[in-house]
């Protein structure tokens, strides 16, 4: 039963970045609810948890809740340690990892995707990533034109794990990125791969072709089963938010170059797009996490937690 204890993502089944924790609560073996949001907004029983974050995923423990996939997995690591993800070797390598997955590798992933799905695309989607991004054209028609490029960039970032495969594998592993373990580093490797088997599967093929480790790698991943997810609506996660405390956190700001401290009303955003400014009393801030406290008529006081790395911060 899903309770104020119970892990909820909000998520949609083709999201990649859904799928990263989707296989980071797989390897740890959890067991977790799930609540299917729109692809496109509006998203009305989401906002009022995030106050105004729209991405996908969002993480809901009881009232506290998550956004961005940095902040979803530290918090998984700290509160289910084990089986750990953050293995030696994986600590802080992992989100430069993702700085890479999440930015360059991802946008040729977009390129080649949507360049192959041009004439399939529907219009409100297309609108709503032009709105996403700012207003930059959501233009599938040159990403069509793009895409054999793009199809080299793509297989170029692949092939980096199949070197970095081969390494370890002369160090006597290769099983995984570092060493014999699953960790964090390939929870973020795995998500552009498993893009683009959705959806351009003939050219992952092709790609797998000469990546042999890469494939073997890419399977052994998607072999861990975990647990079954539970759905839930996302009324019911508004009422399990409405009879929940957030966990209680020192209200702390330490060395902080901006001089913030607890209570002051801040302003949280990301920095690449999809820049809507949360509000919010600030709880705790320090250099990877920031938690404002928020109070909505739908489900009275929450802890809306961002990663600090992406995420702008003022004063209001
Ligand atoms: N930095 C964010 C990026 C998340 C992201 O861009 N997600 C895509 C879906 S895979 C998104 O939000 N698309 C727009 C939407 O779902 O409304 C994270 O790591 O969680």
């Amino acid at each position: 039963m899903t309770d104020a204890r119970s892990i909820i993502l909000h998520e949609y089944p083709t999201s990649p970045y859904a799928e990263k924790i989707r296989l980071a609560l797989r390897l740890k073996n959890l067991a977790w609810s799930r609540v299917e949001i729109p692809v496109i907004m509006p998203k009305p029983d989401l906002m009022p948890l995030t106050g105004g974050y729209r991405r996908t995923p969002v993480m809901q423990i009881g009232a506290d809740i998550f956004c961005d996939t940095a902040i979803i997995l530290r918090e998984l690591e700290a509160r289910y340690p084990m089986p750990t993800l953050k293995l030696p070797g994986h600590e802080g390598l992992a989100q430069m990892v993702a700085g890479w997955t999440d930015g360059r590798w991802f946008q040729a992933s977009v390129a080649v995707i949507f360049g192959a799905l041009a004439d399939h695309v529907p219009e409100d989607f297309r609108k709503d990533r032009e709105e996403l991004s700012g207003g930059q054209a959501f233009d599938t028609a040159a990403m069509k034109a793009a895409a054999p490029m793009m199809r080299d960039q793509w297989r170029a970032r692949l092939m980096l794990l199949e070197e970095r495969l081969q390494g370890g594998k002369g160090a006597g592993s290769g099983l995984y990125l570092i060493g014999t373990k699953p960790g964090l580093v390939d929870v973020h490797a795995y998500m552009n791969v498993w893009f683009m088997q959705q959806n351009v599967p003939d050219f992952l093929e092709q790609c797998f072709e000469t990546a042999d480790l890469t494939r073997a790698w890419f399977e052994r991943l998607s072999e861990f089963e975990g647990q079954e997810p539970e759905t839930i609506s996302s009324t019911d996660a508004l009422r399990i938010a409405k009879h929940a405390a957030p966990r209680l956190v020192a209200a702390t700001t330490r060395s902080e170059s901006q001089g913030f401290a607890p209570g002051e009303m801040v302003a949280v955003c990301p920095d690449d797009y999809g820049k809507v400014w949360v509000e919010g009393e600030l709880v705790h801030a320090d250099s990877q996490r920031v938690i404002l406290q928020r109070i909505t008529e739908e489900a009275e006081t929450l802890h809306v937690h961002f990663p600090r790395a992406g995420y702008l911060v003022r004063r209001i």
